[in-house]
């Protein structure tokens, strides 16, 4: 069993990491009509890795014998000033999602439940690399400075990235997991 408060901060995690995944769709689209393909794939990949995330959280939640809970996801932001304000907004969002998991893993840790404190460092240390890859493509954005061949060369470079499921053990996530009923 896991604790009212950690079951709490969990569910409210699971909401969080969908958010997540909606704001980066909703960012894929922004891009993806301003003729930028490869930063909309990008952002499309790290939306899909949002709600592995989600899933993943979920299951733990119920995998403790804990309920989750849902609640309504926010409308994302829909429009942006330009492919920098995307990212600017991108790594805004990371670094708040870095501090829903720090106060879990702090609550986790104060509760002496272990498992939970090692489940939830595993996406605190995930989220040094997603900060600093945000904060990488933020710092090229700016060096670029509105140049259209840099931005479209840039453009090519994360039209690269492709989805890798994070979590190939999970059945509910690489589609072994049996049917319900
Ligand atoms: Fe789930 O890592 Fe970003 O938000």
């Amino acid at each position: 069993m896991i604790s009212e408060k950690l079951e709490k901060a969990l569910n409210d995690q699971i909401n969080a990491e969908i958010y997540s995944a909606y704001l980066y769709l909703s960012m894929s689209a922004f891009t993806e009509r301003a003729a930028l393909k490869g930063t909309a794939n990008w952002l499309y990949v790290q939306s899909r890795e949002e709600m592995a995330h989600a899933i993943h959280m979920y299951q733990y939640v119920l995998d403790r014998g804990a309920n989750p809970s849902f609640a309504d996801i926010h409308a994302p932001l829909a429009l942006f000033k330009g492919v920098e304000d995307v990212f600017e907004k991108v790594l805004e969002h990371e670094q708040k999602v870095t501090a829903g998991l720090n106060s879990i893993a702090t609550l986790a840790m104060q509760e002496s439940d272990h498992a939970c404190y090692q489940f939830i460092m595993w996406y605190v240390n995930e989220q040094v690399e997603e900060e600093s890859n945000d904060g990488d493509i933020l710092s090229k954005l700016k060096m670029i400075d509105g140049d259209k061949g840099l931005l479209l060369n840039l453009d090519s470079v994360l039209g690269t990235r492709i989805y890798v499921n994070p979590f190939p053990t999970d059945s509910k996530l690489n589609g072994t997991a049996p049917a319900l009923g």
